[in-house]
């Protein structure tokens, strides 16, 4: 009997090299050591030795049993820890690793897209690109620019107050940078500064509560209307070509004297008058005049051997006319059928 033993340790040893999966580990188990199994049916065997011989055989059957388990319980733990390496190459996934295919490739923003261009044209004629900040002290947003408290040109720029501050606003305008400018760089100075501004506005398809201007300042000595004309075309025939006609009308601010009113010829009638210009055949897109003698006086500059120009265009305004978008609501909604177009 220990001779069949033997050959079932063997016959044992040769079958469980080829163990891969758990069915198979099952099937062996039960075949070797299931209630009709080859070491059972050895053992039943054994009730007809002599006693001596029962006692030897026995502990041999035992060695073999145990041999058997504890090669059952070293594949069940290899099977188990191939199992958890199989999740975890399946389950892992690359964070860092960018989207392919399902998502398009992003564009700028059609705002950013025309401000990119003007700072390039600007830069090109020697002007410094500036910031300013967008929650603007009350200073510069309007005492600066010879808007004190009282006056009454405060409310042409209605804006959003911050609660329990009584010295800030969201800023109205780009303007107050042109004090922060004279008071940074003084003189000679050429400074455009894109940015956004904020207005307690009842919205329409050419007014937003949330715009973009394009500020612009040269202040240097003997400087006439002349010059801001002459910018003010560049800048319209640059971004809608050489035929392009700006008008440019007196209008009052408190920051210029004297002050204008510039158009550009209505994109979408030609000049013929529609609900986009109401009716005009011209587009309002900037303000602009020769700066203010106080507002000079400011920014730390004299007026009396300085002059300057400013103008303010309605960056979004200027969007608007390039790609003929007929309703401004359109540039802030984030809606991507409508940003996808650029
Ligand atoms: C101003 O904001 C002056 N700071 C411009 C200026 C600068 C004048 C320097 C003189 C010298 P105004 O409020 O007109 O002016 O606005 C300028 C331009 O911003 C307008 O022509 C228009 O194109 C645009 N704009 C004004 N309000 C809105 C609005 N709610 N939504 C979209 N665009 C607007």
């Amino acid at each position: 009997m220990k001779k069949q033993l033997d050959e079932l340790q063997e016959a044992f040893a040769k079958q469980v090299e080829k163990i891969t999966d758990r069915e198979e580990l099952e099937r062996l188990k039960t075949e070797f050591l299931g209630r009709k199994g080859k070491l059972k049916d050895l053992m039943q065997q054994m009730a007809g030795l002599a006693d001596e011989e029962r006692k030897l055989i026995g502990k041999r059957a035992n060695e073999v049993k145990e041999a058997i388990e504890q090669s059952f319980s070293e594949i069940e733990n290899r099977l188990s820890a191939s199992e958890r390496e199989g999740a975890m190459e399946r389950e892992w996934i690359d964070v860092t690793q960018p989207v392919l295919g399902a998502v398009g490739k992003g564009s700028l923003h059609p705002v950013t897209q025309v401000q990119q261009d003007l700072e390039d044209l600007f830069s090109s004629m020697g002007f410094v690109i500036a910031d300013g900040p967008e929650l603007e002290s009350d200073f510069y947003n309007f005492t600066a620019l010879n808007i004190p408290p009282t006056h009454p040109a405060r409310d042409m720029q209605d804006t959003f107050y911050i609660e329990g501050q009584t010295n800030v606003v969201m800023r109205t305008h780009t303007s107050p940078v042109q004090v922060r400018s004279m008071r940074k760089w003084g003189t000679p100075l050429r400074v455009v500064v894109p940015g956004r501004c904020f207005r307690n506005e009842a919205t329409d398809v050419r007014h937003e509560h949330t715009f973009h201007q394009l500020e612009g300042l040269v202040v240097d000595k003997g400087i006439s209307m002349a010059d801001m004309k002459g910018v003010l075309e560049t800048v319209a025939q640059h971004l809608y070509g050489k035929d392009t006609r700006v008008r440019l009308r007196p209008k009052f601010y408190p920051f210029v004297e004297p002050g204008v009113n510039g158009e550009v010829t209505c994109f979408l009638c030609k000049g013929e008058g529609c609900r986009l210009c109401k009716k005009t055949g011209w587009l309002e897109v900037f303000g602009a005049g020769m700066v203010h003698p106080n507002v000079l006086r400011e920014g730390g500059i004299d007026p009396d051997v300085y002059s300057g120009f400013a103008f303010g265009f309605g960056l979004t305004r200027l969007v608007m006319l390039k790609y003929g978008i007929d309703d401004i609501r359109h540039l802030e909604s984030g809606d991507l059928r409508f940003l996808k177009q650029f």
